[in-house]
């Protein structure tokens, strides 16, 4: 079965958790029971990147997450930190994360490559074409796939003049980042050819907009959580090395129906 990674979302304007964890202690909580349903790698973050929202600051952004980051790595979690600032990554290692998870790929923020190359963390490298506040701005392909493996190559490329070592490395497509839901399935279409760049690659899904257009317009977050599971199959299916979700449960679940299927 491929990774799950799971969710903590430790902001008060999140779209998909709606502000549920602000408090450091039910985040804790929290990401105490994805781990039990199955998540091996927990993904705090502290700044929404949905369409249209408004960074916070460093600040901020260490507030929300460090007291976290911190106590979940001390009782033994693996955790990742979802942040494209240098300054949020370093202190987040400090403090016992092992994944470093930027959605911009070291393009917001170039120092986060030169933090992870100084740390044993892993790295995600988001495909990623500017800030949520005017993202959709950027969303013309001619051909997706060719383009967001391009530019990828060229992430990767400056993780390894960073001193990234490669096998560190992780790719994601940036499934809704500066993507509509056209050229979103699309990419997940093609995702074969993000795989076959060689490294581990991780698909983030979970509870997003497009799915929405694939299942009805007024899309619960129930019906929402079940589309997600069934893209962890596909992207399983696909070559992935593993998903970022926020309803872990249902997501293993159907993976372990899909290894029942292959066994
Ligand atoms: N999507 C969001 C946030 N972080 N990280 C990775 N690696 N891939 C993603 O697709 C991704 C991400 C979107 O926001 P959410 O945390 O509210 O789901």
């Amino acid at each position: 079965m491929i990774e799950i990674m799971g969710v903590v979302n430790v902001t008060p304007d999140s779209f998909s958790d709606g502000g549920e964890h602000t408090d450091a202690e039910t985040a804790v909580a929290h990401g105490r029971l994805l781990a039990s349903q199955g998540a091996g790698i927990l993904d705090i973050g502290g700044e929404s990147t949905r369409p249209g929202s408004q960074p916070v600051g460093a600040e901020e952004e260490l507030r929300r997450t460090l007291p976290v980051v911190a106590r979940l790595a001390d009782e033994g979690y693996v955790v990742s930190i979802d942040t494209y600032r240098a300054e949020v990554a370093a202190r987040a290692l400090d403090a016992g994360a092992r994944y470093v998870n930027d959605v911009a790929g070291g393009l917001a923020d170039s120092d986060i490559l030169r933090v992870v190359a100084d740390s044993e963390a892993e790295l995600v490298l988001g495909h990623w074409r500017g800030p949520s506040a005017d993202m959709y701005a950027a969303a013309s392909y001619e051909d997706i796939a060719r383009e967001v493996v391009g530019e990828l190559r060229g992430r990767v490329d400056a993780a390894l003049a960073a001193g990234v070592d490669e096998a560190r490395i992780i790719l994601d497509p940036g499934i809704g980042f500066a993507k509509t839901a056209e050229q979103n399935w699309r990419m997940l279409h093609e995702l074969d050819a993000v795989v076959d760049e060689g490294f581990r690659v991780l698909v983030g899904t979970s509870r997003k907009g497009f799915l929405s257009d694939a299942v009805g317009e007024d899309a619960s977050r129930e019906r929402r959580d079940l589309a997600t599971a069934v893209t962890s199959v596909l992207a399983q299916r696909a070559g992935a090395w593993g998903v970022r979700v926020h309803d872990v449960a249902s997501t293993r679940d159907a993976l372990a129906v899909l290894d029942s299927w292959d066994a």
